[in-house]
């Protein structure tokens, strides 16, 4: 039995979204973030990232964590890629070198994009965008992300998805990255096949299972 432990409203999602997308059973053990926490050393504290339980799992004290039949993965885009391996598919990789790309371009989500989609995305959370220096921010970040953005428009001008002309976990991976950019919708414009791309990752039936969950979640 697979077990997901983290929640919606964390990069939990990207293994959750995968999951609705295999139709695979598994369990959801909540652990929540411990800096949402006032406490989370007190003795109520519900299971969270800092919790001696969790750190036994995962050294990094981060979620996801996937637990499967003994295995152990503490890397979200690892986890994802581990679950369509093992699950086959149209999401999967179909040959050795569909896997080389999926895993190239988890690499280049996770290094090129994410800190700086993230870093947008705190602007939001801090509420600072109407800020002048969240407006400096704002374009700094932008024109960091303009790169890889850049290059991603120009594969999507010469392919419909990221690897193997359908869509699969490195749609989703990349997907579910570049959103925490997403709290700026702007942040798209300059590149109308990525902007169309992403829009097509989430609009799929799996990505919405999992936003409705993500929504009626109280964390
Ligand atoms: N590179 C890791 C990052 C995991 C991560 O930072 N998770 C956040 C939630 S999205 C977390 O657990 N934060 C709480 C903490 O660090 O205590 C991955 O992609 O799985």
């Amino acid at each position: 039995m697979i077990t997901i432990y983290g929640n919606y409203h964390s990069r939990a999602s990207r293994a959750l979204w995968l999951l609705e997308e295999l139709a695979l059973p598994f369990k959801l053990r909540p652990v929540v973030q411990a800096n949402r926490l006032a406490d989370p050393a007190a003795p109520d504290a519900p299971l969270n990232t800092r919790s001696p339980e969790f750190r036994k799992l995962s050294p990094m004290g981060a979620i996801p964590v996937l637990e499967e039949d003994g295995l152990i993965l503490i890397e979200s885009l690892a986890i994802n890629l581990h679950l369509a391996r093992k699950a086959g598919g149209p999401l999967a990789p179909a040959h050795e070198n569909e896997l080389a790309q999926m895993e190239q371009w988890a690499l280049f989500a996770a290094t090129w994009i994410e800190t700086d989609a993230l870093a947008l995305s705190f602007v939001y959370r801090r509420k600072e965008q109407d800020t002048e220096q969240g407006k400096a921010q704002i374009a700094s970040l932008c024109s960091k992300l303009a790169r890889p953005l850049s290059a991603l428009e120009t594969h999507l001008t010469t392919h419909s998805h990221i690897v193997g002309g359908r869509f699969t976990v490195a749609d989703l991976n990349l997907a579910e990255v570049l959103r925490y950019a997403q709290d700026h919708p702007e942040f798209v414009d300059p590149y109308p096949r990525v902007k169309n791309w992403i829009g097509l990752c989430q609009k799929r039936p799996a990505y919405r299972a999992m936003w409705t969950k993500r929504e009626a979640e109280t964390v």
